[in-house]
């Protein structure tokens, strides 16, 4: 399988937390954003990253999407299950993966990019590195005013994932799609001191699930 990516996307994270968990050999082709949609259009008909090609007769050529991909490698290989047995839970599990991924990973974006442009820039004060920063800042319309909107909402979302104070899965008795998105989408906060200090325990969580999984652990929790 090869997965098509940008580096340092939390979605693309999310991806290799799947087939990281379920233990399949893949490889990952770096695509260089701004040439990435020549590459993904003609594949996909859309422009984001991750995008997984399985690269093996009678499989689809390629699965956009990182909740398509979940999905797809749940029927690519069942074990171990990313889905729970109890049907109710994995709606539950489903609605906290959609909300993860349509509200609180766009949310990360903006807060993420926000810090890096200011109070973080000595992370990496070059000139590409601002300049890339910049670009995604203004490609999402990332301002002072939609960055309090983000960060209001990534409030909201530590009270929905304060179970894993208590209990190490989010739904259920088991790791599942809700778990690994959260693991992934707020993972780019790590670098702000500010969620280091106040969330201590989804940190942990988010290391703990990156060891089962396999996956490097993200910048700030690296070291
Ligand atoms: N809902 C999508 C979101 C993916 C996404 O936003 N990817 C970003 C990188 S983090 C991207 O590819 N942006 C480039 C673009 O929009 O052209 C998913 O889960 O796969």
């Amino acid at each position: 399988m090869l997965l098509l990516q940008f580096s340092t996307s939390h979605y693309c994270r999310k991806a290799r937390l799947a087939l990281g968990y379920k233990k399949i050999p893949y490889q990952v082709e770096n695509l260089t954003p701004g040439l990435h949609i020549l590459k993904l259009k003609p594949l996909t008909g859309l422009t984001t990253v991750p995008v997984l090609l399985p690269q093996k007769a009678g499989e689809p050529q390629a699965i956009a999407d990182s909740t398509h991909i979940f999905s797809y490698l749940e029927t690519y290989q069942k074990d171990p299950p990313l889905m729970l047995p109890n049907s109710p839970q994995q709606t539950q599990a489903w609605l906290l993966e959609d909300w993860l991924d349509e509200s609180i990973g766009t949310a990360t974006r903006f807060v993420y990019y926000h810090f890096r442009a200011g109070e973080g820039k000595s992370i990496n004060p070059s000139f590409s590195s601002q300049l890339v920063i910049n670009v995604v800042r203004r490609q999402y319309g990332i301002t002072p005013a939609t960055v309090q909107l983000a960060s209001d909402r990534l409030k909201t979302a530590m009270d929905v994932l304060s179970s894993w104070q208590k209990q190490p899965y989010l739904v259920g008795d088991r790791l599942s799609v809700a778990d690994l998105t959260a693991a992934a989408l707020l993972s780019p906060l790590a670098l702000i001191p500010h969620y280091r200090q106040t969330y201590p325990w989804l940190f942990e969580r988010i290391v703990k699930i990156h060891e089962i999984c396999g996956e490097k652990l993200p910048p700030g929790l690296n070291e």
